[in-house]
């Protein structure tokens, strides 16, 4: 396996270092390369990486706060045209996926070669710490109304830890892809399922930040139920059109 992390940042100066040092400790099993991808975070996240001069970690600087999903694409399409990665994975920067389920999701990953390996916690063995009971409420029924209007049979649909093989990702349109909240996961999720990608779910524990700020809002979970709703009414509308609209 020849993985690239993405870890999108924002304000996250206070958890970026601890971050990548955990990264450090588990490169010597699994040499990945890390992009931090920072939409020019006032408190200076981007120059504290570059200031660590670590050869395996880039950062990728965005001139604006613009959405988890802007950034996401923006670094999954440079990791893909690179040529250079077989796996991707997507990661918070705040210390809420643990670096020892990273561990864990590799040891799935490369089963197969449409391979999505999904962080979940809401399976036996996943758990969540210290998050708020309204958080646990939203992401339970985010995903469980996702997974009932678009019919995709996976535990946990709008969490941000996975793997995705590259093959899989070559397959989708990602420029076609608009969600920009936290239902990017979702509209990720739908599109690999379209692409016959293999799942795969391994428990994790999502623990809460204990330093910085969350970006999560009302519009994020306002775009999410609309586009999901949508999604949703398309596909009962115009069965295959959603394929034809996310698969090469
Ligand atoms: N580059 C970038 N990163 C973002 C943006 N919004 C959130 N993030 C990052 O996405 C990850 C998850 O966000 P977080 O605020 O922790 O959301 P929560 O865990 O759902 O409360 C963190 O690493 C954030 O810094 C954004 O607009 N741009
Ligand atoms: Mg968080």
């Amino acid at each position: 396996m020849k993985p690239v992390v993405l870890i999108p940042t924002y304000n996250e100066s206070l958890n970026i270092v601890s971050l990548l040092s955990s990264l450090e400790n588990l490169r010597r099993e699994m040499p990945f390369r890390v992009v931090v991808i920072d939409d020019n975070s006032p408190d200076g996240t981007a120059n504290i990486v570059d200031n660590l001069d670590l050869d395996w970690v880039r950062v990728m600087r965005r001139t604006r706060k613009d959405g988890l999903g802007n950034a996401y694409r923006a670094a999954i399409t440079e990791a893909i045209d690179s040529n250079q990665f077989s796996h991707i994975v997507t990661m918070d920067s705040d210390g809420s996926h643990r670096v020892e389920d990273l561990h864990l999701m590799f040891a799935s990953a490369d089963k197969d070669e449409l391979s999505v390996t999904l962080g979940t916690r809401w399976m036996p063995g996943g758990r969540v710490v210290n998050w708020p009971k309204y958080r646990q409420f939203l992401s339970k029924a985010g995903t469980a109304y996702a997974r009932k209007v678009l019919g995709i049979p996976l535990r946990d649909l709008t969490g941000g830890f996975r793997i995705y093989s590259v093959a899989i990702l070559k397959k989708l349109k990602i420029n076609e892809m608009t969600a920009n909240g936290y239902c990017f996961q979702i509209e990720m999720a739908m599109a690999s399922d379209l692409a016959g990608a293999v799942f795969v779910e391994v428990p994790i524990t999502f623990i809460e930040r204990v330093n910085g700020l969350s970006k999560m809002s009302k519009n994020i979970v306002i775009e999410a139920l609309v586009q999901t709703t949508l999604w949703g009414l398309n596909r009962a509308l115009r069965p295959n059109a959603d394929k034809l609209h996310y698969v090469k």
